[in-house]
């Protein structure tokens, strides 16, 4: 038996889960359009609060270190370093130390530096678009969704004809010519090459839901890792190092991360509503990002909050979980409009829905409670069953824990 699918001994949560099964679970079997009407008026009214699913630019939130910041530097400095796309300028070099035998370094000493008209130029026939979350490892909460677009870095490092020994690409951005500000990545060489599990390709990105990456999301040119946490996504870039050294040396391997740890599943709450009457249902959304394991169920969990659990089931693995209603994709995007993206039709329609990499929202309707202290738990099933953040819920690989929530009913 899963851990999904555990009996339940107490009648009363029973006759809960009854309930929810009838109105949460069985209106998801309704949901792909036109089902609004279908649900009770307070949780349809929440589920219109939502934001809308993609982020604005400008309302990204910003993680990125840097005295200052490269997207704060004045005007002129930005032309003078190479912040502008007039000036931008990017090297793809063999690494020093342990270089990879290259035939055509674009190097700025031989005036083969790639500037930003050439990388549009390539984005005329190779560009890609494709819906991602931006999250930080070490953070829980996504910092923006937003459709990456730009040109596959393998595309760029064809041009420096690379011949062997190209085992790792090193890359990093702007970082005030200060050697202790460097922000560093790094990427297996087949991963540039090849893109595994249906993922969109690496890309040196110059634009964000339709207009110009700006300065403080890591313009003119950052690098966008799909599968990955933020730190692999390195802004203002400006150096490409192929390199023979078979191992990671990321800036965020020093904070003790796990720097191949990909996007993790997990789901939190949004809107949990304060002042609860006895006896009247409660609606709740939330999110769940969509990791490499992908999603098929949101759930979640109300006890009494001084309800004792067992110490051995620390994940909750025998709680009598309820599944939530997973949004179908939304018919309005907000921000950027995903028509043709990768996973997107030409009717801005996915092709798949929950879209791996992306999030999506959930709703549950809590069916009335007696007054009390309760906490509201959630977490996710991927799209193989298994219950998430399990089986990894190590910090340091993803914040990616199972949410509680106090929800007080008077
Ligand atoms: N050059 C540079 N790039 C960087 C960083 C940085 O400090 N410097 N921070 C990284 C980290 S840790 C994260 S989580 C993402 C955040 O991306 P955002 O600022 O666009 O939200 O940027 C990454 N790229
Ligand atoms: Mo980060």
């Amino acid at each position: 038996m899963s851990d999904t699918d555990q009996p339940m001994t107490d009648p009363k949560e029973m006759s809960r889960r009854l309930f929810f099964g009838c109105t949460v679970a069985g209106m998801a079997t309704t949901s792909g359009g036109g089902i609004a009407a279908e649900r009770p008026p307070q949780l349809a009214k929440v589920i219109a609060e939502l934001e809308p699913y993609f982020t604005p630019q400008a309302k990204f939130q910003d993680v990125s270190r840097g005295n200052p910041r490269p997207s704060k530097l004045p005007a002129e400095k930005k032309k003078e370093v190479g912040l502008t796309r007039e000036t931008w300028k990017l090297e793809v070099v063999a690494d020093p130390e342990q270089p990879a035998t290259i035939g055509k370094p674009l190097s700025r000493k031989v005036d083969a530096a790639l500037d930003f008209t050439e990388l549009i130029k390539l984005g005329e026939k190779h560009a890609v678009r494709f819906a991602k979350v931006m999250t930080c490892l070490n953070i829980g909460c996504p910092l923006g969704t937003g459709i990456w677009e730009g040109v596959p870095l393998r595309d760029v490092i064809w041009l420096t004809k690379p011949k062997e020994n190209l085992r790792r690409v090193f890359y990093h951005g702007y970082h005030n010519d200060i050697a202790s500000q460097i922000f560093r990545s790094s990427l297996p060489a087949s991963r540039v090459f090849e893109d595994p599990d249906d993922l969109p390709p690496v890309i040196l990105c110059y634009k964000l839901n339709g207009e110009w990456l700006t300065p403080e999301r890591g313009g003119p040119v950052r690098m966008v890792v799909p599968e990955h946490y933020g730190f692999k996504s390195v802004k203002w870039l400006t150096h490409v190092f192929l390199s023979n050294q078979p191992f990671a040396n990321d800036t965020y391997a020093n904070g003790n991360n796990d720097v191949d740890s990909p996007l993790k599943t997990f789901a939190a709450t949004l809107h949990v509503p304060s002042g609860n009457k006895m006896n009247e249902p409660v609606p709740i959304t939330g999110y769940a990002q969509v990791g490499v394991s992908g999603l098929s169920k949101v759930q979640i969990w109300i006890t009494k909050a001084d309800k004792k659990w067992p110490t051995d089931d620390p994940y909750f693995t025998n709680a009598p979980w309820v599944d939530a209603e997973i949004l179908p994709a939304p018919e309005k995007w907000g921000d950027a409009d995903p028509r043709g993206a990768w996973g997107f039709n030409a009717e801005s329609r996915p092709k798949v829905w929950p879209m791996k990499l992306t999030k999506v929202y959930w709703a549950a309707l809590i069916p009335g409670l007696p007054a009390g202290e309760y906490t509201l738990r959630c977490r996710t099933i991927d799209a193989k069953g298994h219950a998430q953040p399990m089986p990894r819920p190590f910090r340091k690989s993803g914040r990616c824990d199972i949410e509680a929530v106090t929800l007080t009913i008077r």
